[in-house]
């Protein structure tokens, strides 16, 4: 939405559908962070964290139909139902604005409805991109605090003409019926129906009915993925569902990686890596987004759009993720986790024995022996990135960092070994377009159950999944070789015979990275397979795990049957995508099965 100042004209109208009660422009002031969160306290929404243990920390319990982002009523309105693809839930444009209007309409009836200015990247940076949420629900304005750049300079540009993309979130709950009733408020306000909409041509998010993350800080999934991929794809750069790190060798050698694995895969471990190899550093970007693009001297460059971490709390724990627990030493926002007697947090992994006396996720008491979790699997911890003892001084650099590996993984159980280098950038695009894993609990369903998630974007990409392939390929096409990213696929997750995972993971997968430093430096060959290029097991240092030769087979095995397999399942789902499927992914299939036929594994 271009033009000087049209967002003074947009916030009215939207006050006038909304018909709060009060309008307030935000800061994003300490002191508004202060009173709002003093104020949530006071209504019972939030519970103040014992201030010696956590200072300036808070819990909040969602309604417990609440947990979790919403991808069936996720939408996508563009004009012609292909441009959406067969991967997005598409919605007639004009019906859903009807929709919205209805269910919009009075929606924050006795509440305050805040107007959020937020950047996405440093104010600064070339690839800065604005917004604007309104949003009638406090706790939304705290998380974005701490998410985004939350900043009344973002309205100077604007009405200096910069594009900034209009988002509009209710909690669907209002205090004031039609007839002018009051409605008793809840501590998690929310409307069993939820819309979460975007609308790629015009740039717009609307979100009504959810205070849940992604669902509700417009800024993340919607605007820094789906708004961004379709900014991305008409302006030539690429909003990926990537963590972003830097990592130095021994010899003091700097490089940047980016990595894409679905929701609740492990982004954040990987991004606050603590390596276990002597001489190692990871320092940390950004754990769940990149937006990158094509420097001046041609090669990649990225930026993490978000000023904070909104990450997974269960399994998280001094031994998994030492960073992460410094991290959220104070200030940060916790949500469904469990409350401990002396007004601190727990959940579960955080330590071995849980301590007494535990008040659950939903508020009720809880010991070891209950049948339930005490912090829900999905809840989540809220902090800016500035507090990360393992930040990149570089992280708020206009700049970005350029590239030196983009890898792709998935939870796989079986087939996919815990590293392959691609051939090329293109075959590096086909990696990406069949990863695959099993589903977690960021989204709803069936825990477990396998789901292709094409560069970890499945839900996330705001246009067809095939015109979005089409664009990687460009990106390539348009860059000379030398100066691409290498692209490597990546597996913590195998598991063996037994049912047991067989890499170590965690701080161990600084091998990995060091496998792949060594190949980006031309130091090791590697072994061509028909899947890509596999390390020389003598070459891939484990020294000191104790792994078997067995394990070590299994890590890197390529079933040659299982693959052809999965090489029909992939031209199933390729065929999904009709003529939006780019004939480059089809020869990459067909090489792929040319390959495996000539029986090609490694040696
Ligand atoms: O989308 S959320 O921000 O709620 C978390 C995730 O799924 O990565
Ligand atoms: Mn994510």
């Amino acid at each position: 939405m271009p033009a000087q100042n049209s967002y003074l004209r947009w916030v009215s109208e939207i006050a006038t559908l909304t018909q709060p009660s009060e309008l307030v422009w935000c800061d994003g002031s300490d002191a508004e962070w202060n009173a709002l969160a003093s104020m949530m306290v006071e209504q019972g929404s939030l519970i103040r964290l014992n201030e010696a243990k956590r200072p300036n920390s808070f819990l909040a319990r969602s309604h417990p139909s609440d947990v979790a982002r919403v991808e069936d009523r996720t939408y996508i309105c563009s004009e012609r139902a292909e441009d959406a693809g067969p991967t997005n839930n598409w919605a007639n444009p004009s019906e859903m604005r009807r929709t919205l209007d209805e269910k919009f309409s009075g929606s924050m009836r006795g509440r305050v409805m805040y107007v959020v200015p937020f950047a996405m990247g440093p104010v600064d940076s070339p690839q800065a991109r604005f917004g604007i949420e309104i949003t009638d629900s406090p706790f939304v304005v705290l998380n974005m605090h701490l998410m985004n750049r939350v900043t009344r300079d973002v309205l100077s540009r604007i009405d200096d003409g910069a594009d900034w993309v209009p988002a509009v979130h209710s909690v669907g709950s209002p205090l004031i019926d039609s007839s002018g009733a009051t409605l008793a408020d809840t501590s998690w306000p929310c409307n069993d129906e939820k819309y979460i909409v975007h609308f790629p041509e015009t740039r717009e998010i609307w979100s009504f009915g959810s205070g849940y993350g992604g669902n509700a800080l417009l800024g993340k999934k919607c605007m820094s993925l789906r708004i961004g991929s379709v900014l991305g794809r008409d302006e030539g750069w690429l909003a990926e569902h990537m963590l972003l790190m830097k990592l130095t060798s021994p010899a003091g050698k700097n490089y940047h990686v980016a990595a894409a694995f679905p929701s609740a895969c492990g982004k954040t471990n990987l991004a606050m890596l603590r390596p276990t190899l002597p001489g190692w550093k990871v320092a940390t970007i950004g754990d769940d987004i990149a937006w990158i693009s094509k420097g001046p001297n041609g090669r990649l460059r990225a930026i993490n759009p978000e000023a904070g971490f909104f990450g997974v709390a269960p399994g998280t724990s001094l031994k998994t993720n030492a960073a992460a627990i410094e991290t959220m030493r104070a200030n940060t926002i916790f949500t469904n986790v469990a409350l401990t007697e002396d007004g601190d947090v727990w959940w579960e992994g955080l330590t071995n024995v849980p301590p007494a006396n535990l008040t659950d996720w939903r508020g009720e008491a809880w010991n070891a022996a209950s049948a339930t979790p005490a912090a829900h699997p999905n809840s989540r911890f809220t902090v800016s990135l500035a507090q990360c003892p393992t930040i990149d001084p570089d992280w708020n650099s206009p700049q970005g960092v350029e590239l030196d590996a983009i890898l792709f993984g998935g939870r796989r159980a079986t087939n996919v070994p815990l590293v392959v280098e691609s051939r090329d950038w293109n075959h590096g695009v086909f990696m990406g377009a069949t990863i695959s894993s099993e589903q977690t609990a960021a989204a709803e369903g069936e825990v477990g159950a396998l789901r292709r998630d094409p560069f970890a974007m499945l839900p996330f990409c705001g246009y067809n999944m095939g015109d979005y392939w089409q664009h990687w390929l460009a990106i390539g096409a348009s860059t000379a070789p030398e100066l691409l990213p290498r692209v490597f696929q990546v597996n913590w997750f195998r598991k063996g015979q037994d049912g047991k995972f067989l890499w170590p993971g965690f701080g161990e997968n600084t091998r990995v990275l060091e496998w792949i430093v060594a190949r980006l430096e031309g130091e090791v060959a590697s072994v061509d397979s028909a899947i890509g290029g596999l390390p020389m097991i003598s070459e891939f240092n484990v020294a000191g795990l104790g792994l078997s030769p067995e394990v070590m087979g299994q890590l890197f095995d390529v079933d040659l049957d299982r693959w052809l397999d999965e090489a029909e399942l992939t031209e199933e789902y390729f065929a999904r995508f009709g003529d939006h499927l780019p004939a480059e992914m089809s020869a990459q299939l067909d090489g792929l099965r040319m390959r495996l036929g000539r029986g090609e594994r490694a040696a």
